[in-house]
C-alpha cells in the first residue's frame, strides 16, 4: 500500500469527500491540514498552487475529483461498467457544481439572517431543488443511485448534502427517499466513526 499524505486547509471543503472515501477503505492516510495564516508561504511550494493535493509515495496528485475518484477505485466503489462509471462522474460533477455554488453564498456574507434568506432565495430555488426533484424521483425504485451496490457518487451525495443538512436542517423534508440515502451513507461504520471524531472546523 503506497503512503498517502492528503494536504488540505483546516476545513471540509474539497478534501472532505476524500476523508469519507479513506475512511470507508479502512486506508491510513497523513490528513496533514495546512492554517490559513501558513498558507501564503506554502503555496510557492504546492505542484499547482491550489489545494487539495494527495501525496502517494512523495508524488502529488492534484485535482479533487481526481484523487477522490482514485481512492474510491482503491476502495471498490467505481463501477468496472464504463457507462455506469460515467454515470458516477456526472453525479459527483453535478454535485461539486451545486457545492461549489453553496460555498460562494456560505462565503458572501456573515450575517446568519441574510445566509438563510439567499439560501431560500436563492440558492435553494436555482441550484438544489431542480437537483433533489430528480435525485429523490431516481430512488423511487432503488436503493443506490448508479447500481445495486453503493458507488462513490452515492458517498458524494451523501457528504455535501449532510454539510448542508447541519446548517439548514429542514432542507429535504420534501426528499425522503434523497434524505434516507444521506442518513444511510452517515450512518456506514467507518464514516460514522470519522464524523463524529474529525476535528472540528467552521465550514
Ligand atoms: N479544481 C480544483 C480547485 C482547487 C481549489 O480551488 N482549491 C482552493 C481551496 S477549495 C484553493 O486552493 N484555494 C487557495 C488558492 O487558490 O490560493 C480542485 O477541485 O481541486
Amino acid at each position: 500500500m503506497p503512503e498517502y499524505t492528503l494536504m488540505y486547509f483546516n476545513a471540509q471543503g474539497r478534501g472532505e469527500l476524500i476523508r469519507w472515501l479513506f475512511a470507508h477503505a479502512g486506508i491510513e492516510y497523513n490528513d496533514e491540514r495546512i492554517e490559513m495564516e501558513e498558507w501564503p508561504e506554502r503555496k510557492p511550494d504546492i505542484p499547482g498552487g491550489k489545494l487539495p493535493v494527495l501525496m502517494v509515495d512523495g508524488k502529488p496528485l492534484v485535482q479533487s475529483v481526481a484523487i477522490a475518484r482514485y481512492v474510491a477505485k482503491e476502495a471498490g466503489l467505481v463501477p468496472e461498467d464504463n457507462l455506469d462509471a460515467a454515470y458516477c462522474d456526472a453525479l459527483v460533477d453535478t454535485c461539486s457544481e451545486m457545492m461549489h455554488q453553496y460555498m460562494t453564498l456560505m462565503f458572501k456574507v456573515e450575517d446568519d439572517d441574510e445566509k438563510q434568506r439567499l439560501f431560500e432565495e436563492e440558492f435553494f430555488p436555482n441550484h438544489m431543488e431542480p437537483f433533489m426533484k430528480r435525485l429523490n424521483h431516481r430512488l423511487e425504485d432503488k436503493e443506490w443511485f448508479i447500481t445495486d451496490d453503493m458507488t462513490w457518487a452515492d458517498v458524494a451525495i451523501g457528504r455535501s448534502l449532510s454539510q448542508i443538512l447541519a446548517q439548514f436542517p429542514d432542507c429535504l423534508e420534501h426528499y425522503p427517499n434523497v434524505a434516507s440515502l444521506v442518513e444511510k451513507v452517515c450512518e456506514l461504520p467507518a464514516i460514522k466513526e470519522w464524523i463524529d471524531n474529525r476535528p472540528e472546523t467552521s465550514f
